[in-house]
């Protein structure tokens, strides 16, 4: 792309018109106001759990190569190249050998491209609370989220019944167990293209989508040893046409596995050369775990039409920010 039709396709934000917003329109007080509850509600549950919260990693040599374009955001420090963090899916594999259950409330840049700028579901800066178990199933993980995503409802309809009538006052407290679907079920029923959007927009409460077909995601959810086609992986997906939630999945943690993975997807592995050296020594071990969009949860709750909404500061892709 050259640098002007880059500087064509920018929305400019000026300022000082950018933080009158924040102090006169009430949207910005009241999801700020939930989305703290959100995070004190996810908390609450996982601590109940006996989760450690761990320190988020902003910059590393290694992070999640991810599986859609976007731009790098890359400097070199010292003779090493690093990245910013877009997801500590890696770091986690390592981290939950330390503890066994563990999560981070984790910043991740993902430098999308302007196409995504009025999705109502993307920034290039967000916030995910990462949560991985040693040896556990993604069962396992369903049942903790389904508690998390429950007793924050809960919580935010008893204490905010205001904002949530003015909002969003058909939001329901799901109930357990979340439904899943696979893919599979879901394209046969809503065709090849926009299943995800469709089967959303259908659904009234959130639900898991699983079984993502194996190229569909990185080389670091685990392939099904019995069905190599598909990923034991998921999405939650709300409901009213929100969209996803949560990405997670069991994961790949034997090297030969991983280098096929890599090979299969045209990840280059010299750009993981540290993470591959710590499977090769057989040190990593099976697990699970997913990531919630803090954003996200804070727009559905509030049915709002973008992400930028939900945030002071927010980081919307194509648009200039502060
Ligand atoms: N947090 C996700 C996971 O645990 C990874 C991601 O954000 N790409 O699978």
């Amino acid at each position: 792309m050259t640098k002007k039709s880059v500087e064509s396709m920018v929305r400019k934000v000026d300022t000082v018109e950018l933080v009158k917003e924040y102090l006169e329109n009430p949207v910005f007080k009241d999801a700020t106001l939930v989305q703290s509850e959100i995070l004190k509600s996810i908390r609450h549950v996982l601590d109940e759990k006996e989760f450690v919260e761990l320190l988020p990693v902003t910059v590393s040599p290694i992070t999640d190569p991810l599986n859609h374009p976007h731009f790098e955001a890359e400097f070199e420090y010292y003779g090493q190249k690093y990245s910013v963090t877009k997801s500590m899916i890696l770091h986690k594999q390592v981290a939950v050998l330390v503890h066994k259950k563990i999560y981070i409330v984790s910043p991740n840049v993902r430098l999308e491209t302007e196409d995504k700028m009025d999705s109502g579901r993307h920034l290039f800066d967000f916030v995910q609370i990462d949560m991985e178990m040693l040896e556990a199933s993604r069962e396992d993980v369903f049942d903790i989220m389904e508690d998390a995503i429950i007793h924050t409802i809960k919580t935010i309809k008893k204490k905010y019944p205001d904002i949530i009538r003015k909002y969003h006052p058909s939001l329901k407290t799901p109930s357990k167990p979340f439904k899943r679907y696979t893919v599979k079920e879901l394209k046969e029923k809503y065709g090849e293209r926009d299943y995800e959007k469709i089967a959303s927009l259908n659904a009234d409460e959130p639900f898991w989508m699983i079984d993502i077909p194996l190229m569909d995601r990185e080389f670091y959810d685990k392939q099904d040893p019995k069905r190599p086609d598909v990923l034991l992986d998921f999405d939650l997906i709300y409901p009213e046409g929100f969209e996803e939630a949560i990405s997670g999945g069991e994961r790949e943690h034997e090297y030969e596995q991983i280098l096929k993975r890599m090979k299969l997807k045209n990840t280059p592995p010299e750009q993981f050369e540290d993470y591959l050296a710590v499977a090769k020594a057989g040190i990593l071990r099976h697990s699970a775990g997913c990531g919630i969009g803090i954003e996200r949860f804070t727009r559905w709750v509030l049915a709002l039409d973008h992400v930028e909404k939900t945030r002071l500061f927010a980081k919307t892709p194509g648009k200039h920010s502060i």
